[in-house]
């Protein structure tokens, strides 16, 4: 049986990526699932959530990356079991989000080497979208931005740079890659950056199918 793929779209905060990534996942239905990280259900998860909504809730931030990444490797096998099914498992952020947010605080010793490192060996992304906004303050005027921590735009600014930092690490960014697409969001709409995501795919699903995993 042909393994399903793999389609992650990440982005920074509120530029549309759940949005999408909903949108795709019902074009792909029924052959589909659906995975968003962080997964606020799980125990861990629900730390996750903790941490994000409650301002007083104080963590190191090498645990809480840590919490980040142990809810990724708890929906491993599952994302393994879909794929080997033959479903396409549509992701909301993943371990990209993962090293950008994390490198972004600039802790000691947090580089991207030591943010990637608890994520070696998860299943790599056969197709990769970016959702960039180019000018990040159309993204805070959007609504309910600034509600969760790391909704900021000083932050939100060195997230972005982050992106662009482990894209040159993992991707060989700029150079042309078939797995990675940066998308400019700023002034489209939802409807047309669908549509431009969905071509994409399609060219994707016409190819021969990957049969063996990358690992990160
Ligand atoms: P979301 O539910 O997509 O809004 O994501 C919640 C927030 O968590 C968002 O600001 C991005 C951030 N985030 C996602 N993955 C990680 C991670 O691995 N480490 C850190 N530090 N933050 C992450
Ligand atoms: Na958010
Ligand atoms: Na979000």
């Amino acid at each position: 049986m042909k393994r399903g793929l793999l389609i992650l779209i990440e982005g920074l905060d509120r530029t549309g990526k759940t949005t999408q990534t909903t949108l795709l996942f019902e074009k792909l239905k029924p052959n589909a699932k659906l995975i968003k990280f962080p997964d606020r259900t799980t125990c861990i998860g629900q730390l996750i959530d903790k941490y994000l909504t409650e301002n007083d809730f104080e963590l190191p931030d090498q645990s809480v990356h840590l919490l980040f990444s142990a809810n990724r490797w708890e929906l491993s096998q599952e994302l393994q079991r879909y794929l080997l099914a033959g479903k396409h498992v549509v992701m909301d952020r993943y371990v990209y989000s993962g090293i950008a947010y994390s490198s972004a605080k600039e802790t000691s010793g947090m580089d991207l080497e030591w943010c990637l490192r608890p994520d070696k060996g998860l299943i790599k992304p056969d197709l990769l979208f970016f959702l960039l906004n180019e000018d990040p303050s159309d993204t805070s005027s959007r609504r309910g931005f600034g509600n969760e921590r790391y909704e900021t735009l000083q932050f939100q600014d060195k997230v972005k740079d982050q992106f662009f930092n482990v894209f040159r690490a993992l991707e060989n960014y700029p150079k042309p890659n078939d797995r990675l697409r940066v998308l400019n969001v700023a002034n489209c709409s939802i409807e047309k950056v669908a549509q431009e995501i969905w071509s994409i795919v399609q060219e994707k699903l016409a190819k021969e199918p990957p049969s063996e995993f990358t690992f990160f």
